[in-house]
């Protein structure tokens, strides 16, 4: 049976309330508030030892310096979704503070997750553009938190071609949700925004098309495959984790589009459930992480459903049967 999504919200409200759901609101404890986020942003003045200076700390108002504010709103954007779709609090599921540094380093083409705080560079004006210039570039980063603190997939072959896969997923969950978009009306493009003026590209990488996000003189031609006929076996980038997690993103476009709608409710929920079950293995590949998203699908909405059917579907186009 197809379950509505405001029934699925509703038996959210009720476990966060410690109510049977079902239960009418006036007889219900009230629930309790919202978490709120506790985000500190610190700058590094184009120097490399972090934090840095802190700038801007939760609840304060904005600064002139608009990168400042894009990364605080970006830490923010990716709590909610946590929070308000999947009942988490931070990334560590217990209030975690969030911390990012800007202006790392001069001309620095990159942003990363060093395992405690997120770090973005301004880009060197020529290749990329400032980084929080991309909502999901920002949530990308903080989902390597979420990651880290749940299924810890090793940053190698295809646990870490995973582990980037799922900052990407999430990454454009945050950036759909804030943007209002339906599966159908998203880019599916993760930092569309932040190649410079003169690249020839869209984005750095693309859910719904893998390979195609780019094709330029200095950045060369996207490498991701979407498929695993077309798997990338190479030993740079620890085992080609930003190439070959083409093939779980194209996954789960293929899944989140058959269903259609808001992909962070059904399609994100179900990667949510894999990644923080504690059924995946930190070293899992790409079929045990297939298998176990078919799982979590049917734990939640049923086996021979359309969750189930779409999501087999969708893994078995790019040529993981599970
Ligand atoms: N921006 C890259 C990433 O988050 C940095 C890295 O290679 N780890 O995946
Ligand atoms: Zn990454």
């Amino acid at each position: 049976a197809r379950r509505t999504l405001a029934h699925d919200a509703s038996l959210r409200a009720a476990r966060r309330a410690g109510v049977a759901p079902g239960v009418p609101p006036a007889l219900a404890s009230a629930e309790p508030a919202a978490p709120e986020p506790r985000r500190t942003v610190y700058d590094a003045g184009h120097r490399t030892a972090l934090p840095g200076v802190r700038v801007r700390g939760e609840g304060e108002p904005p600064l002139r310096d608009a990168t400042v504010n894009r990364a605080y709103a970006g830490l923010g954007a990716t709590h909610d979704l946590l929070w308000s779709v999947y009942a988490r609090d931070s990334i560590d599921a217990a209030g975690l503070p969030l911390n990012a540094t800007v202006h790392y380093d001069r001309d620095y083409d990159n942003a990363f997750w060093n395992g405690g705080q997120m770090v973005f560079g301004d880009g060197d004006g020529r290749v990329f553009l400032d980084f929080t210039l991309a909502l999901d570039v920002i949530a990308h980063e903080l989902a390597h938190g979420l990651t880290q603190y749940t299924a810890d997939l090793a940053y190698q072959g295809q646990s870490g071609a995973l582990n980037e896969s799922v900052s990407d997923v999430f990454g454009s969950l945050v950036k759909q949700r804030a943007l209002g978009q339906s599966a159908e009306e998203a880019d599916w493009l993760i930092g569309a925004g932040i190649l410079a003026p003169g690249v020839s590209g869209r984005a750095l990488r693309s859910l719904k098309a893998p390979g195609t996000a780019y094709d330029d003189d200095v950045l060369g031609r996207d490498p991701q495959p979407a498929r695993m006929a077309d798997y990338v076996r190479t030993s740079s980038d620890n085992g080609g984790v930003h190439i070959n997690s083409g093939i779980p993103n194209h996954a789960f476009y293929l899944f989140a589009t058959d269903l259609g709608g808001r992909s962070w409710e059904r399609a994100g929920q179900v990667w949510y459930d894999t990644l923080a079950g504690g059924r995946l293995a930190a070293d899992a590949d790409f079929a045990d992480f297939a298998r176990q998203t078919v799982a979590s699908a049917r734990a939640r909405f049923g086996r021979g459903g359309p969750e189930d059917e779409a999501l087999v579907k969708a893994w078995s186009t790019v040529g993981l049967p599970t």
